[in-house]
């Protein structure tokens, strides 16, 4: 046997599929049916591609490759999601401009996809950053400022000093930045705005019907946060018209109300105060104010201070003391709840902490079971103490309290959703232009003509209250360019310094542009849109490419995202969707997440550890087949799975030991194929061709390794037809190899569009089955018979079988009990 020159054999298939455009996306033919079939996207940071992207990557290459060959017309594209943080960061480091450090991080990608031997149709190739693309992304963010989506907003939000930046909820986790870990602050600012929370009954239901990963679809559910549960409103004492509504889940506890505690930025605080306690609450709202709903929520002891108002209970007519706590979030139901201490944990804390009432109105079900006098009783079970609505369990409770305010017009049935707005414009200069400007005032009597905003001390207001949409015609809205371009700390944003860029004049009056940009999930958020009419410069993209390729039918990619950029693309895409954009509902039927590909410790790839394995490294030494092989051989795709450099070499070999047979195949051109050769042939074309619609590549590599062992035990006559077969199965996961071996069987074009195997479920059928041989009821061997094997076979296998005839040697049968297709049992004395 002969070394596999994979070298060689790689760079020639690379360049003639390059040459043949063999990728290039079909025009869609009516008669076939398709697979749009994508990756997600990467960064192109400046470190490259790492031994994570080709997993996600060969997976799907291997599926756009497998559905080619089962005669699908298939849309497999690639891009960069180029704007954002690490972008800019990266250019800051290097002191280069971020479109040149982009561009060259772009390249170097590129030249890496280019070496996995991936079938991207490169003609349909987007980076985010394209000047095109923007002005498709701006666009969209008009069509969502005309449909109201889009506003400004003062809001508190997450501001990061070390990043000069606003960051989303999302992107903040226990108090510090996703990137980078810096510490982030509560602030109000103006800021732009998405009213995702307009679709979140949307965004819930459209997940059914996905086929998508089940802990994703929890994750999705559980941001959004649907909570179905009633309204009630609490008559302030003594203002009169003024009212507190609650958002409740348990109304069934509404008799057991013993105060009621507004969140710190409720509206009403300061109107509920009485004179005696306004210093107290005056200095308990400022101390709270920069805390975050996260510390508020998770704080081990609750504060909290009497406001010396009282509420009037809508049923009872009792009055109830005010509080404000900060356990109650200002952005989450109406800001305010009902205490209910005897059945809420929170609740009790509180009630213990200030000596406040606790009533029981639920009792367990169970007779002779008693509430805890500790703590509150949270299960459900039937109402007491509660007048009329005594003795209904907890559900029925629920429903009539909520019946009898509705009825009494204070309050009624009520959805609420954990999901927020999502705050969308950023300070930082690597992003898409957000293209709305402002009109600028300047003081009585100053005529505009004569003054420029620009000039240093020339008093000017922007009017951030009339914003007005560029013109669609005037899209795209380039960025500036900017010797400096790092963050500042001034809140809008760094393009603020670019005067030039920021004011203008029209019809001699003067306008300020908008200067926060978009956040980076904006690009990945319709990206997969534009590579179904990646050229057009009339449309984002056209109805009949909407038609022929959405939706997107194998989206792969990691399950970090499974919040927020799947999140945000589904709300885009129910926009567009509403727009009359796109007749899909959902952009992505089946999603796959790869699992983590971890360093040979066990523990996460990181320059610090020093367990990073370079995929260039590993091409250059075992081809690129060996890591695609390999990759997809290292277990189920899902899993999280250690990297194991000998792993790497075993399937190199494989591979070496496939092109042998294969070439054996070639120079011996054998007809004839016995009938356990036809039969293993057929059996393993019939679990690779299963596997790959589970896209179980692990086992379907297998599977190729016992068929390729066994036509290498044939030695001289490995029949062509195995040969052939074997080469078409491997070539989704292990194209080039698959090519050269096509190419020594005597075909002179790519397999790419061949034919799938096809396999005679009869050959599969197996004829024979193992039998455990018992002797004296041990398990002391296996034989292989006929499934219709009688008695005498058995035993006549049995005894060939050294462990067998050891145990029985010398002794005496006494009995045998066969159960055909079972067990064989020897007793022997
Ligand atoms: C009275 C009550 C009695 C409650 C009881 C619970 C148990 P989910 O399921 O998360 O929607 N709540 C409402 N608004 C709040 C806010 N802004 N900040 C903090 N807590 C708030 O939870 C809804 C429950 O959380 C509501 O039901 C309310 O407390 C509280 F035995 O009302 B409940």
């Amino acid at each position: 046997s002969t070394g596999y020159p994979f070298q060689e054999v790689e760079a020639k298939w690379q360049a003639f599929w390059e040459e043949n455009n063999t990728f290039k996306t079909p025009e869609r033919n009516p008669e076939k049916e398709k697979k749009y079939v994508l990756d997600m996207f990467p960064y192109p940071s400046g470190a490259g591609l790492h031994v994570g992207h080709p997993e996600g990557y060969t997976a799907s290459d291997a599926m756009s490759r497998y559905w080619r060959m089962k005669g699908y017309d298939v849309l497999h594209p690639m891009g960069w999601d180029s704007f954002g943080l690490p972008a800019e960061q990266f250019a800051i480091n290097t002191g280069a401009q971020p479109a040149e450090t982009t561009a060259k991080n772009i390249a170097n990608f590129k030249r890496q996809l280019k070496m996995l031997g991936f079938s991207y149709d490169w003609d349909r190739e987007i980076a985010t950053t394209d000047v095109d693309y923007v002005k498709w992304t701006q666009w969209i963010f008009l069509q969502l400022y005309k449909k109201g989506l889009a506003e400004q907003s003062s809001v508190s939000v997450n501001w990061c000093p070390a990043l000069g930046t606003v960051l989303a909820n999302e992107e903040v986790i226990n108090g510090l930045s996703e990137r980078g870990d810096h510490p982030v602050k509560r602030l109000p600012l103006r800021q732009w705005i998405l009213k995702i929370t307009d679709y979140a009954d949307r965004l819930e239901a459209g997940l059914d019907g996905l086929d998508w990963p089940s802990g994703t679809m929890t994750s999705q559910q559980q941001w959004i946060g649907k909570s179905e549960g009633c309204n009630a409103d609490f008559e302030v004492d003594g203002l009169d018209g003024e009212k507190i509504t609650v958002f409740t889940t348990r109304a069934d506890t509404l008799m057991g109300v013993t105060y009621v505690t507004l969140a710190p930025e409720h509206p009403l605080v300061s109107a509920v105060t009485t004179d005696d306690q306004r210093a107290e609450v005056d200095e308990y709202v400022e101390k709270t104010s920069s805390r975050s709903d996260l510390d508020r929520t998770s704080a081990k002891e609750k504060t909290g201070v009497f406001t010396g108002g009282y509420a009037i209970h809508p049923i009872s007519g009792e009055k109830v003391p005010i509080w404000v706590g900060d356990y109650v979030l200002g952005s989450y139901g109406t800001g305010a709840v009902m205490a209910v201490p005897a059945h809420d944990d929170r609740d009790f804390e509180f009630a213990q902490k200030f000596g406040l009432e606790v009533k029981t109105v639920v009792k367990p079900k169970k007779e002779g079971t008693e509430v805890p006098e500790d703590a509150a009783f949270t299960a459900p079970g039937v109402a007491v103490n509660s007048g009329e609505f005594d003795g209904l369990n907890t559900n029925k409770a629920k429903k009539a309290i909520t019946y009898k305010l509705k009825e009494m017009g204070k309050g009624g049935p009520k959805i609420t959703y954990k999901l927020r707005d999502w705050v969308f414009s950023r300070q930082r200069y690597w992003g898409e232009p957000i293209p709305i400007y402002f009109p600028v005032d300047f003081p009585e009597g100053v005529n505009p003509e004569d003054v420029d905003p620009k000039d240093e001390g020339c008093e000017h207001e922007i009017r951030y209250d009339q914003p007005i949409p560029v013109d669609e015609a005037d899209l795209p809205l380039e960025l500036p360019v900017m010797e400096d371009f790092r963050p500042g700390d001034d809140p809008a944003g760094c393009l603020a310094r670019a005067k030039d860029w920021r004011y203008f004049q029209k019809d001699g009056k003067w306008f300020a542009r908008e200067t926060n940009t978009m956040p980076q999930w904006a690009g990945s958020c319709w990206y997969y849109f534009r590579y179904t009419d990646p050229k057009n410069s009339e449309a984002a993209f056209s109805s009949k490419a909407d038609e022929d390729w959405m939706p997107v039918d194998l989206y792969i990619g990691g399950a970090e995202h499974a919040v927020l950029h799947l999140l945000y693309a589904r709300f885009w895409h129910q926009v567009l969707y509403d727009a009359g954009v796109t007749k899909h509902p959902e952009p992505f039927q089946k999603l796959v997440h790869q699992g983590m590909i971890l360093g040979t410790d066990g523990e996460k790839m990181s320059k610090s550890r020093g367990n990073v394995i370079n995929p260039d490294d590993v091409v250059d030494e075992q081809g690129a087949d060996a890591l695609r092989l390999y990759e997809m051989f290292m277990g189920p795709l899902e899993a999280v799975k250690p990297w194991q450099t000998s792993q790497v070499a075993g399937v190199s070999r494989f591979q070496t030991k496939l092109y042998n047979v294969v070439k054996t195949a070639a120079a011996n051109n054998v007809e004839e194929m016995s009938e356990e050769t036809t039969k293993i042939l057929h059996k393993t074309m019939k679990k690779v061709t299963e596997d790959m619609e589970n896209m179980s590549f692990n086992t379907a590599i297998s599977a190729m390794m016992v068929l390729t062992n066994h036509l290498q035990s044939l030695k001289e006559n490995v029949p062509r037809e195995a040969a052939e077969k074997l080469a078409l199965m491997v070539s989704p996961i292990a194209p080039h190899l698959g090519e050269e071996c096509w190419s020594l069987l005597g075909h002179d074009d790519t397999l790419a569009y061949e034919p799938w195997v096809e396999y005679d479920e009869e050959l599969c059928i197996d004829t024979t089955m193992k039998m455990g041989v018992q002797v004296n009821g041990k398990v002391r061997g296996e034989i292989e018979i006929p499934k219709d094997a009688d008695q005498e076979k058995a035993m006549e296998a049995a005894m060939k079988e050294e462990r067998v005839a050891a145990q029985v040697d010398g002794k005496d049968i006494k009995k045998i009990i066969f159960v055909p297709g079972r067990i064989l049992n020897i007793v022997a004395k």
